[in-house]
C-alpha cells in the first residue's frame, strides 16, 4: 500500500494503542533521576517515546524490531517506509515512494543563490543547514496550520514537506560538495536511478564498478535513525513540538549533527587516521599504532571513533561498514589502519578504565571507505551524514504530529535548588540513623 494511505490506515490504531497505554498507569513512576544523570546530560533517563527505531547498549540500532545488520541489502527508500510504518514496502508502495521523491525533486533557485552567496570557507554543514533553512517558504504544514487545519490532520503537509525535503536533499548536498571543493558544474539527476544511486552520480566521483553507489545505498541506510535521545534526533523533535515546521526542525537538528562529539567526529576520526598515517611517516605498525594511541591518551585526548554515549559493544553500523571495505578494498592502506585500531584501541580504553564504552562506533570505519573512492574532502562527510539521517528524523517527526504530541518542556532546576535539596536529604538520613 502507498506509503501515504498506509500511515492514514495505521494512524488511528496508534492513537489508540498510546491512549491506551497512557491509560494503563499516567502516575506511574518509570524512572528516578539521580545528580548525576542532571549533571551528565540526562543520560539515561527514559523520557521520549520513539517508535521508529531503538538502540540496545548491547545490540546497537534495531529499526522497527529488525536488527541493522539483517538490513545491509535495502534502500534507503524502504528504510523510510519501514521507519514510518513499521513495514517494509511491497514492489508498488515501494515505486510509489521513489516516483514521489523524483517528482519532488526540484530545488527551487533562491536555494542555490543562498549557496553560491556564502564565502567558500564556509563549512559544508552551514550551506546545507542554510539551503534546508531558506527552503521553510515552501512549507506546506506552516500553510495549512495558517489555515486553521485541525492537529489531528497535521500530520499530512508534514508527509509532504518531508518527502519534498528528502528528494531536495541529496541534490543540494552534492552541489555543495562540487561547488565547495571545486568539483566542476552541477550534474543533473538522473531520475531512473534509485535516491542513493543518484546521489552517488550528482556527487560525480569516478566509479566504474558501480560499488560507490552500493556504499552510498549502505552509508544512507546505516545512518539514517539512531532513536530519539541523540543531541540531533532530540533537538529536532524539541523544535518540532512548538509545531515548527519540518525546515525548522531539521535544520536545526542538524546544527547538532555538526557537532565534533556527535557528527562531525567522522570527519574528525579519518583526520586522525590520516594524522597518524603522516605523523609516523609510512603504513604503521601495529606497535607503533598503540605507542600513538597511548600517547594521546596520556595527553588527555580522546581516540575518534571510539566510545559511545548509549552503546557497550561494537557498533554494528561499523561492522557493516568493514564487511564493505573487507570485500572492496582488503588492500587500501588507510582501510589497513581502521582494522589495526580495532585491533588495539579498544584494549588501551579498556585498560586505561575510563571510557565506558571502548568499543568503535559508527564513525571509526565510514570516513576510510570514501577515503578509498577519493572522497578525500572530510569536512564534507556529516554531510553525508545528514541526508541519510534526514530519513530518520522526518519519520519522527511525522509520527510526532500523527500522535500529537505535546511541546517539549521539562524543568531546569538551580544549583542552589538542587544544592538545598541535597543538603535536606543528607540530614534527613542522618537524623534517620
Ligand atoms: N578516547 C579517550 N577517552 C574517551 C573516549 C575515547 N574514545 N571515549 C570516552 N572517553 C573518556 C571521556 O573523555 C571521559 O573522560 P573524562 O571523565 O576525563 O571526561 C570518560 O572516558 C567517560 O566518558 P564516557 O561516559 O565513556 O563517554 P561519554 O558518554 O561522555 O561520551 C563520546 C561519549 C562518544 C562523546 C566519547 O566516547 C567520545 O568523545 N568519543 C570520541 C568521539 C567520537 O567518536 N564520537 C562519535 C559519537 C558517535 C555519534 O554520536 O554519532
Amino acid at each position: 500500500m502507498i506509503l501515504r494511505d498506509k500511515l492514514a490506515e495505521i494512524i488511528p490504531g496508534l492513537r489508540k494503542e498510546a491512549a491506551e497505554v497512557f491509560g494503563m498507569g499516567p502516575n506511574e513512576v518509570i524512572n528516578e533521576v539521580t545528580t548525576e544523570q542532571i549533571f551528565g546530560g540526562m543520560r539515561g533517563i527514559k523520557s521520549l517515546i520513539c517508535d521508529t527505531s531503538e538502540v540496545g547498549l548491547d545490540t546497537g540500532l534495531i529499526i522497527r524490531g529488525i536488527p541493522i545488520l539483517e538490513l545491509t541489502d535495502k534502500l534507503p527508500e524502504e528504510i523510510f517506509y519501514l521507519l514510518l510504518t513499521g513495514e517494509l514496502p511491497n514492489d508498488e508502495a515501494l515505486e510509489d515512494l521513489q516516483w514521489e521523491l523524483r517528482r519532488r525533486g526540484d530545488v527551487p533557485f533562491y536555494v542555490w543563490n543562498t549557496i553560491n552567496a556564502l564565502p567558500m570557507e564556509t563549512h559544508p554543514m552551514v550551506m546545507l543547514n542554510s539551503a534546508v533553512l531558506v527552503m521553510e517558504n515552501e512549507s506546506f504544514f506552516r500553510k495549512r496550520y495558517d489555515e486553521g487545519m485541525p492537529k489531528d490532520m497535521l500530520w499530512e503537509p508534514m508527509l509532504w514537506d518531508s518527502l519534498n525535503l528528502i528528494a531536495r536533499i541529496p541534490i543540494i548536498a552534492a552541489y555543495i560538495y562540487r561547488r565547495k571543493f571545486n568539483k566542476g558544474p552541477r550534474i543533473n539527476p538522473d531520475f531512473r536511478l534509485d535516491w542513493a544511486a543518484n546521489y552517488a552520480r550528482l556527487l560525480g566521483v569516478e566509479d566504474p564498478d558501480g560499488s560507490f553507489a552500493d556504499l552510498m545505498r549502505l552509508y544512507m541506510v546505516l545512518h539514517s535513525d539512531h532513536e530519539g535521545g541523540n543531541v540531533s534526533a532530540m533537538a529536532t523533535q524539541t523544535i518540532n513540538s512548538a509545531l515548527s515546521d519540518v525546515y525548522f526542525s531539521v535544520s536545526g537538528g542538524l546544527n547538532g549533527l555538526a557537532g565534533p562529539l556527535h557528527g562531525l567526529a567522522n570527519q574528525e576520526c579519518l583526520r586522525f587516521i590520516i594524522k597518524l598515517r603522516d605523523d609516523i611517516g609510512h603504513t604503521p605498525s601495529d606497535n607503533e599504532v598503540r605507542d600513538y594511541c597511548l600517547n594521546l591518551l596520556n595527553n588527555k585526548r580522546v581516540i575518534a571513533g571510539y566510545g559511545h554515549a548509549v552503546l557497550r559493544v561494537t557498533d554494528p553500523r561499523f561492522t557493516a561498514f568493514v564487511e564493505f571495505g573487507n570485500k572492496h578494498m582488503d588492500d587500501d592502506e588507510i582501510f589497513g589502519i581502521v582494522k589495526q585500531l580495532f585491533n588495539i584501541v579498544p584494549k588501551l580504553l579498556m585498560e586505561g578504565g575510563k571510557a565506558k564504552d571502548p568499543w568503535p562506533n559508527v564513525d571509526a570505519a565510514s570516513g576510510a571507505l570514501l577515503f578509498h573512492y577519493g572522497m578525500t574532502e572530510y569536512d564534507y562527510y556529516t554531510v553525508l551524514f545528514s541526508v541519510s539521517r534526514v530519513l530518520g528524523l522526518a519519520a519522527q517527526l511525522i509520527l510526532n504530529r500523527a500522535l500529537n504530541r505535546p511541546i517539549i518542556r521539562p524543568k531546569s532546576v538551580t544549583t542552589g535548588w538542587l544544592k538545598k535539596q541535597l543538603a535536606a536529604k543528607k540530614k534527613a538520613a542522618e537524623e534517620k540513623k
